[in-house]
């Protein structure tokens, strides 16, 4: 199809999406299949594959001439379990990054002059074995840590925390898990056993009550917030809990607004008011968990009064939606970053957790707990493949001996039973020397970690830093060596969704220039270190994984295409897999719900005379993450060109300024200008700025040293900051011509 025709087709169709903000009606879609009618059909490749955006895991066809992407399409509804034919406007347009002049096609180095030039990959790949293999001879390998990367594929991953362990002798790789949900899963985990949603998506729609906090569903999961809306428009209650009256709130038969960083309070209110008057499920706490008295009495404390004090939610909300959650016969919790990303968020969902154990809210049709996860592999290659500190693949404890054995064995090498470092905690470890050497896959942490003018000081100053990525993004400016992988569409796979469904990923293009999938590279690299890894396929790894991974143990390349997604725990090849988690018993050692006590905690940093405003972060729909891929996007471009602030109106009138002016932002980490967006979709006393922006990057005010105690997540949704009408010239701003486009209203 020719280029310009493609361009005002797509033009045509974000319009069309920026209204309906989700799915375009089938008849639109069968439009589009007759453009592609300009190719003859016989010349495409189309493979149906998983969208590498968020982790909802839509599925649709993908189409390319093998130079570039054409159109996404519904594939088969029986191999799409999530979406159906529904996508998003990621999905079904974002692929312009694909074929961006500056992706990496070749490996870069550094020259005499410390400028990058292109290199071979022999030479690339001896730079990197020396440069790590320094470091590993003079100060162990506990001196190096690799950041694996939740976009690439279960496989990729799998390899990632072999490579940590058994070639760099380290125990310190993890990935962005750590900045997202972390805490839901050290949360889960310890009251119900697996750190993961309990649901099937389904479920969405099968609930008749559906309590949602701290997540912008239409914007973040747009494809689930459709399910969640068919399903209230069929009559189900939906009770929306957040600071920023999101889009999902104008659905929702009840919104609270609360202040941020206090979850645990109102949802103990809610919990203190259902125990109180005996609206809680007796026979499933007497059956089905231990601790309910001592969550009894620990949320004693949180009277009415206290939880409207503390949190700004009045009373009779907490009562109503109290009774709400309680009268359903079946209630899903569903929860993101509002309730995770704080120096508390692992309370924070234990407390949720106690909600849905007290109203027998478990392991039954349309009921259950659900964590929309992030990263399109955030599950399966963020946690189930085990690139983490602590745990080896399927959350095996790597201080278990016998387990600790199994992996020795399989994999030929010493294992230390210490743990490693967590992401962030790599980065504070970097300043007292303890880390020297990262290789960070996949992940833009120059953008993404918290306190960003602390990362790049540790970036810099690394004695050797291996970056492998599409892009030479911000984090890669620092790196010595630069290695180019490729994408989604440019290699097969697995990735595993947020309701643990394992879903094929598949090649539908060669590889860009010379760019390599992760885990050929990895290979390359192991090799030179020493090793003799042979695998010819990622099918080959999988069954690696399957063999040492008991979660996975049924889980083969073969059924996961065969069987349109596979859900985990899959204990062999005769396990049909696991819709519902928790259906007959928890995953604890009495097979009990071990509910615990949460008190009172508040965020790192309070409001005070000098920062008197608490900033909150997050995203906007058209955009994804530090935007390597979706700012090469020009349609994307143009609907969301650049950052800004949302300023409540009466904020915006005492500081005088108006929609468009730039204002300076500023906490005690740091400052950065943006133009404001006055609305009251935020609180007066609350600001909001998104994530996507390298030119006046957020992470700049927010704060790498106060991180939840148990899941190492840090404080992402509270800073305490001022503002000012901006004094300067607007250079921070390289990018904005004047125009404020924000988040969907
Ligand atoms: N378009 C788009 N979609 C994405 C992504 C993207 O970059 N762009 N990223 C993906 C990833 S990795 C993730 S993890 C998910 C994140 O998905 P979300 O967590 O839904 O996204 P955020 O914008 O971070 O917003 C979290 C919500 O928390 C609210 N909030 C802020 N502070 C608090 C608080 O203290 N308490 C409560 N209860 N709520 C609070 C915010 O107002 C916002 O509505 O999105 C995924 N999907
Ligand atoms: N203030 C604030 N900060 C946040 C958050 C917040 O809410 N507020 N959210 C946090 C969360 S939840 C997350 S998940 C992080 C996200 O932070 P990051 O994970 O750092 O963000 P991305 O921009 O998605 O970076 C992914 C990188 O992977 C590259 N890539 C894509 N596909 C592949 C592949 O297959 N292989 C390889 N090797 N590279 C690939 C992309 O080009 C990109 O450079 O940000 C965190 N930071
Ligand atoms: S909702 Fe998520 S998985 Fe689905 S198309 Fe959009 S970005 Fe991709
Ligand atoms: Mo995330």
């Amino acid at each position: 199809m020719q280029r310009a025709k493609q361009q005002a087709l797509k033009n045509v169709e974000h319009v069309a999406e920026g209204v309906a903000a989700e799915t375009l009606p089938e008849g639109k879609l069968f439009e589009i299949a007759q453009s592609i009618g300009d190719k003859r059909l016989e010349e495409l490749n189309v493979e149906d594959t998983t969208c590498g955006y968020c982790a909802v895991g839509c599925r649709f066809d993908l189409y390319s001439d093998g130079e570039e992407i054409l159109a996404a399409r519904p594939t088969a509804e029986e191999d799409a379990p999530v979406n159906g034919i529904s996508t998003c406007v990621k999905g079904k347009f974002s692929y312009d990054f694909v074929n961006s002049d500056d992706r990496l096609t070749s490996p870069l180095v550094r020259d005499e002059n410390g400028a990058f030039r292109e290199a071979t990959w022999d030479e690339a790949l001896s730079r990197v074995a020396e440069g790590l293999g320094a470091i590993k001879d003079e100060h162990g390998g506990e001196a190096l840590s690799v950041i694996a990367s939740s976009k690439a594929t279960n496989e990729d991953n799998y390899l990632m925390g072999k490579f940590a362990r058994q070639v760099l002798g380290t125990n310190s790789v993890d990935n962005c898990n750590r900045l997202c949900h972390s805490s839901t899963v050290a949360g889960l985990a310890r009251t119900y056993g697996y750190g993961a949603a309990s649901i099937t998506t389904e479920d969405l729609e099968l609930a008749d009550c559906i309590l949602l906090t701290g997540s912008n569903t239409t914007e973040a999961h747009p494809v689930l917030a459709t399910r969640i809306k068919q399903n209230v428009r069929d009559g189900a209650d939906l009770l929306v809990f957040d600071p920023r009256e999101v889009q999902i709130a104008e659905y929702a038969t009840q919104y609270s607004r609360v202040k941020p960083g206090y979850d645990a309070v109102w949802i103990n209110g809610i919990t203190r008011y259902i125990v109180n008057n005996d609206l809680h499920d007796e026979s499933f706490v007497a059956e089905r968990t231990t601790g309910f008295e001592d969550v009894k009495e620990a949320v004693q404390e949180f009277t009415p009064e206290r939880v409207e004090e503390v949190t700004g939610v009045p009373p009779e909300e907490i009562a109503a939606a109290a009774e709400t959650v309680a009268a359903a016969d079946a209630c899903v919790f569903g929860w993101t970053l509002g309730l995770t990303e704080h120096s508390h968020g692992t309370e924070n969902v234990m407390a949720m957790a106690n909600l849905a154990a007290i109203t027998g809210n478990l392991g039954k049709p349309g009921a259950g707990v659900s964590p929309f996860r992030g990263q399109n592999n955030v599950q399966g290659g963020g946690g189930d493949m085990g690139p983490l500190p602590d745990n080896f693949p399927g959350y095996q404890d790597i201080a278990d001996d016998e387990i600790r054995a199994k992996f020795e064995d399989a994999w030929d090498c010493d294992i230390s039973p210490e743990y490693g470092y967590y992401t962030t905690q790599m980065f504070l470890a970097a300043d007292d020397d303890d880390v020297r050497g990262m290789y960070i896959i996949g992940e833009n942490a120059a953008l993404s970690e918290p306190g960003v003018n602390h990362a790049e000081d540790v970036l810099r100053d690394l004695e050797f830093l291996v970056v492998q990525d599409l892009f030479v993004n911000e984090t890669a400016q620092y790196a010595d060596v630069v290695l180019p992988a490729c994408s989604f569409v440019e290699k097969t796979g697995t990735f595993t969704n947020t309701d643990r469904t394992v879903q094929m990923v598949k090649q539908v293009m060669e590889p860009k220039g010379d760019s390599r999938p992760d885990w050929k590279i990895l290979q390359d690299l192991a090799n030179r270190m020493g090793r003799e890894w042979d695998y010819d396929s990622s099918a080959e790894i999988m069954e690696e994984v399957s063999s040492l991974t008991p979660l996975y143990g049924g889980v083969s390349h073969e059924r996961v295409d065969g069987e349109g997604g596979l859900q985990w725990p899959c204990w062999d090849e005769d396990h049909p897999g696991t819709e519902r988690l928790y259906t007959e018993a928890f995953n604890t050692e009495n097979g009990k719900a071990d509910l615990q006590a949460v008190g009172y905690s508040e965020p790192a940093e309070i409001p005070d005379e000098r920062y008197p405003f608490t900033l909150t972060t997050g995203r906007v729909l058209y955009q994804y993450h530090t935007g390597t891929m979706t700012n090469r996007e020009a349609g994307i471009r143009q609907y969301s060109p650049n950052n800004f602030v949302e300023i409540h109106p009466e904020t915006a009138a005492e500081l005088g300024v108006e929609s468009g002016e730039l204002v300076t932002i500023e906490s005690r980490n740091g400052e950065i200008a943006v133009p404001a967006q006055v609305t009251d979709r935020v609180g007066p006393e609350n600001l909001f700025v998104p994530i996507h922006f390298a030119d006046s990057a957020v992470n700049r005010l927010t704060d790498e040293e106060h991180l939840d105690p148990a899941a190492a997540t840090p404080e992402f949704k509270v800073s305490a900051v001022r503002v000012r009408p901006y004094e300067g010239k607007a250079e921070t701003m390289a990018s904005f011509d004047g125009e404020v486009a924000g988040g969907a209203d």
